[in-house]
């Protein structure tokens, strides 16, 4: 096979609408001139390619009428709004990687239908190379991604507010906020591009310090507010670390609810720092803010200080049983309790599992050679003897030497939950 070939990336790719609605943005900012053309007919066309920009790509019958593209049966997923959380009885036997089918969603809005080919990467800002103030975008098309050297990596993408419901049923308190199981977390072979090498193609100048991918899915609207589209700014030294442009999912190309046709994947981290649908990178020499490393993924509440913790990163350490809550097992038959364990600061290096409520502990046989930004399977054999109801419970312990506590400090937003889940079950 002949080398592939690098990209020039280059201002003739430029997608027109982009770059006609760029164009009257800087008319309207006076730098740029519209001789001849009225400034109502100028306003009438960017409300136009405004609109061609935000909305869905037309695509497959299924261009998002709903705001998961995907079939959502009820016994895979709950859903909950624009999001699915997937249930952990349904992964039973599933193996290591999560099926996209049964993968969870977690959508601000709307799953937006996108062809790859109409796709482009722009990267932009003062954090790449090029002469003062000079405004150079540098973009990518799907063809370009593909051609530069492709990396597989296994890793979960789990959101921040996976287990939220535990804080109000488990510790009785009020917190906002989609109120997940512990479905909000998968494991997939995602395979793409480091964006440390998209970002060095670009220009990356020694001053930059953030990075900010944007999806190009709707602007998300929260209190009446419009927040713009969705965005959350990444340190520099992370994005050249482990982070990834992917366009596959477990060996097939990204579903369109998971990102088609390129997500960031960020391993490790809480799941808002993994933009799907991204469209472009600012790249900056000063630290960027929006409002998901602001008002939303940091740590608020009596326990923090009146700003809220810094942004969150690492996720936190959880368990949980491939078993439905409240299930029936039968009396003086021996089963096997299976469960998977995962950590954002580690691998898994042990976990202990109770049947009786929490009275007694016994460790847990793992299945897999601990590995860090995913999970390790595990199983422990069980002959119930008591008729009734009871709680199963399941306590990790990372390599970092985290273990899951038995309440997690409260903060309001419910983000982090890393105590160990009560996992009601009936005896029979
Ligand atoms: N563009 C965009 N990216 C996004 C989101 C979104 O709504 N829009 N949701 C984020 C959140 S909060 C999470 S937890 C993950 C969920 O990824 P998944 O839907 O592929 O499971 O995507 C993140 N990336
Ligand atoms: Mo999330």
């Amino acid at each position: 096979m002949p080398a592939s070939p690098v990209p020039s990336p280059s201002m003739t790719r430029l997608d027109e609408t982009a770059y006609d609605r760029r164009r009257l943005r800087q008319w309207l900012a006076g730098d740029a001139r519209a001789d001849g053309v009225s400034r109502r007919r100028l306003l009438t066309l960017l409300a136009a390619t405004a609109a061609a920009t935000a909305l869905p790509t037309p695509g497959p019958a299924r261009a998002a009428d709903t705001p998961i593209v995907k079939p959502l049966p009820s016994e895979w997923f709950i859903q909950r709004g624009t999001n699915a959380d997937s249930r952990w009885d349904a992964l039973r036997g599933t193996g290591y990687h999560t099926p996209n089918h049964l993968f969870f969603v977690r959508n601000h809005t709307a799953t937006p239908v996108l062809d790859a080919h109409d796709w482009r990467l722009r990267l932009w800002g003062s954090g790449l190379r090029g002469a003062p103030g000079e405004d150079r975008p540098v973009e990518f098309g799907y063809d370009d991604l593909r051609a530069l050297p492709a990396v597989t990596r296994t890793a979960f993408v789990e959101c921040a507010g996976n287990g939220r419901s535990y804080y109000t049923t488990q510790q009785g308190e009020t917190v906002t906020g989609t109120p997940w199981t512990l479905g909000a977390v998968g494991v997939a072979r995602w395979r793409g591009v480091r964006m440390a090498d998209v970002l060095r193609r670009a220009g990356l100048s020694p001053y930059a310090v953030d990075v900010q991918p944007r999806g190009v899915d709707a602007e998300y609207v929260s209190d009446g507010e419009n927040l713009g589209r969705v965005r959350r700014p990444l340190p520099v030294a992370k994005a050249l670390d482990d982070v990834l442009l992917a366009y596959e999912m477990n060996g097939e190309p990204l579903p369109y609810d998971h990102g088609h046709p390129v997500r960031v994947l960020v391993p490790s981290w809480v799941g808002i720092a993994s933009i799907k649908w991204v469209g472009d990178i600012e790249v900056s020499s000063q630290p960027l803010f929006s409002p998901w490393n602001t008002t939303f993924y940091r740590l608020f509440g009596p326990a923090y200080p009146p700003q809220g913790s810094a942004p969150l990163t690492r996720q936190t350490v959880k368990s949980a049983f491939e078993l439905a809550s409240g299930a029936t097992l039968t009396a003086g038959r021996t089963q096997v309790l299976h469960g998977r364990s995962w950590s954002g600061a580690g691998a898994v290096a042990r976990v202990d599992v109770s049947t009786d409520g929490g009275a007694s502990w016994r460790p847990a046989r793992l299945h897999d050679r601990p590995r860090a930004d995913a999970w390790t399977r595990w199983s422990v054999s069980w002959t119930p003897d008591t008729r009734g109801d009871t709680h199963l419970l399941a306590r990790a312990t990372d390599t970092s030497g985290r273990r899951q506590p038995d309440a997690t400090e409260l903060n309001t937003q419910g983000y982090l939950f890393n105590a160990v889940v009560r996992h009601p079950v009936t005896v029979v």
